[in-house]
């Protein structure tokens, strides 16, 4: 007589072949039922990892009582892993948040990492406010108000407009980098809820430029912000010593190299964070031996007036 545990393991290979014909990704009774086109992430395993397993401390710098490569200045700051402070995030479930960007520095966004640990859910973002959230470290369900469910994987992501029911539920550990901001309401638009995966996003041209540019949402006028994906190979470097009026948040999500920021030059590597104030002078140069790639969040589409 077959013991229990093999014949788990054959019904559980029968299922995932028939469901493996499937091609959708949601059912409407709420249960995720079939991988969906955005879980087709093989190296999901170790895509990001040094955000979720950073370098601490260099081996030279273990010794020094203190020691940080964070900043924060009026303009800008610079968020490294061992200066993340997580405590529980308020309306969430077994999960513990590190805001990295918020109002009190002056931005119009917060920006945080959350962690949510098994069996976990998310709460909502208060009354008008969207929420951008993308998966940095293993996998989470995202369901909406008429309880259609969708599983995320590492480098997929999700928008929320403001005041749509929802949640996000983990059943293991996972790591969400979300922005949130109020949403700047424009007369006759209504953005729509958005759910996608990184690889799927089209590269866009950008002229003068050498990085290879994603953009996360539509650019179109509803959305008020969009998130971009960069990548640059090492040595390459941004052309425009850019000024501008927007506010950025970024997660350094592969690679390294040095960013300035205003008049100060910081070596940074994947894990860091990064919020640049309006108007703060911004460049980056990717070196070492593997590609550099980043999240970055950009407000656009409204008058700054
Ligand atoms: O679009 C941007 O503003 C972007 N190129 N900025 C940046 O990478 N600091
Ligand atoms: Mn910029």
């Amino acid at each position: 007589m077959q013991s229990f545990s093999a014949f788990f393991a054959k019904s559980f290979l029968l299922l995932s072949t028939i469901f493996g014909f499937l091609s959708i990704a949601v059912t409407e009774e709420g249960f995720c039922i079939a991988p969906s086109i955005i879980e087709s992430n093989s190296n999901a395993e170790t895509l990001y990892s040094k955000v979720t397993n950073p370098t601490l401390s260099p081996t030279h710098l273990q010794d020094l009582p203190g020691f940080t490569r964070s900043v924060y200045k009026n303009d800008h700051a610079l968020i490294t892993p061992e200066s993340h402070v997580f405590s529980p995030l308020p309306e969430w479930s077994n999960t513990l948040g590190a805001y990295l960007v918020s109002p009190a520095m002056g931005a119009h966004f917060v920006m945080y990492i959350a962690k949510m640990q098994e069996s976990s859910k998310s709460g909502l973002p208060p009354k008008h406010v969207e929420r951008f959230v993308f998966v940095v470290q293993g996998l989470v369900t995202l369901t909406n108000v008429s309880g259609i469910c969708q599983t995320l994987m590492v480098d997929s992501f999700a928008y929320l407009p403001p005041n749509s029911k929802h949640h996000f539920e983990s059943y293991e550990s996972s790591t969400l980098v979300v922005f949130e901001r109020r949403y700047a309401y424009l007369e006759d638009h209504i953005p729509e809820p958005i759910v996608g995966s990184t690889n799927q996003q089209p590269l866009l041209d950008t002229p003068g430029e050498v990085f290879q540019l994603r953009k996360l949402l539509p650019t179109s006028l509803p959305y008020d912000f969009n998130i971009h994906i960069m990548d640059f190979q090492p040595g390459e470097f941004l052309n425009v010593k850019e000024v501008h009026y927007n506010q950025h948040g970024l997660l350094l999500l592969e690679g390294q190299g040095i960013y300035r920021l205003g008049d100060s030059w910081y070596p940074v590597e994947a894990g860091d964070a990064i919020w640049m104030a309006p108007f703060v002078p911004q460049w980056y140069a990717a070196l070492g031996k593997i590609p550099t790639r980043y999240l970055l969040y950009k407000d656009v589409n409204r008058n700054p007036l």
